[in-house]
């Protein structure tokens, strides 16, 4: 089973004034040592989206090289795992790491045919119910939300709160993701309440690079 860092960023060019928006927000979470991101994009077309997708991969693994020639010399440097929400297809074109699939996406054992079985597999849940079955798949990593009321998704299930965490963390052993409404305010109540990581869109918008660097030392 992978380990999840304690942050997951999600980024959707919906809350971007522009794509260059997203790319520098992308650069400034890999400076600030975010190593799981996730590209969503819930309008887009098809080509936009690869097209978008592939210059995120080119930038944070031009990113990371370019750290590595400024650090000098060193053994190893950890890239960015980037995740494709919903597109399995889009995600090996891209070259991403993994894919996040929803309730109403590709079932979890497809979406693992496409990827194979190195590349991470993350499903959403919005319910205990959901979140035993999602247990029985092939998938990585599970996420539970939202666990608190967020305006970052259309027609949100109810929120679930620490309690809906605490439930989800019984009900199973693969590392779990909070989403929905997590600030660097609640951050840690969260991942006392039994999650592994706390994914966010809202909270990481306004200075991504500033937010995440707190996110991480609140959570470490
Ligand atoms: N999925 P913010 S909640 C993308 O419940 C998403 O599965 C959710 O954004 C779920 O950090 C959510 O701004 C939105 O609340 C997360």
């Amino acid at each position: 089973m992978p380990r999840l860092p304690r942050l997951y960023a999600i980024l959707d060019p919906a809350y971007f004034a522009s794509t260059e928006g997203l790319f520098a927000a992308a650069g400034q979470l890999a400076s600030a040592g975010v190593t799981l991101i996730q590209y969503r994009n819930k309008s887009g077309n098809a080509r936009q989206m690869l097209e978008q997708a592939r210059e995120l991969r080119e930038r944070l693994d031009s990113h990371v090289s370019q750290k590595k020639r400024d650090m000098g010399n060193p053994v190893r440097q950890a890239g960015v795992r980037l995740i494709m929400n919903d597109r399995a297809d889009l995600a090996l074109i891209a070259e991403f790491d993994g894919v996040h699939v929803g309730q109403d996406d590709l079932l979890p054992e497809s979406v693992r045919k496409i990827i194979g079985p190195d590349r991470w597999l993350g499903v959403s849940t919005h319910n205990p119910e959901q979140l035993a079955e999602a247990d029985q798949t092939s998938a990585d990593y599970l996420a539970i939300g939202p666990v608190f009321a967020t305006t970052s998704k259309e027609k949100p299930d109810p929120a679930v709160g620490l309690e809906g965490v605490r439930r989800a963390r019984r009900l199973t052993r693969k590392p779990l993701v909070a989403i929905g409404g997590i600030t660097r305010t609640n951050a840690f109540s969260v991942i006392d309440a039994g999650a592994d990581c706390v994914a966010v869109i809202s909270d990481l918008l306004l200075e991504p690079g500033k937010s995440a660097e707190e996110f991480l030392r609140i959570l470490r």
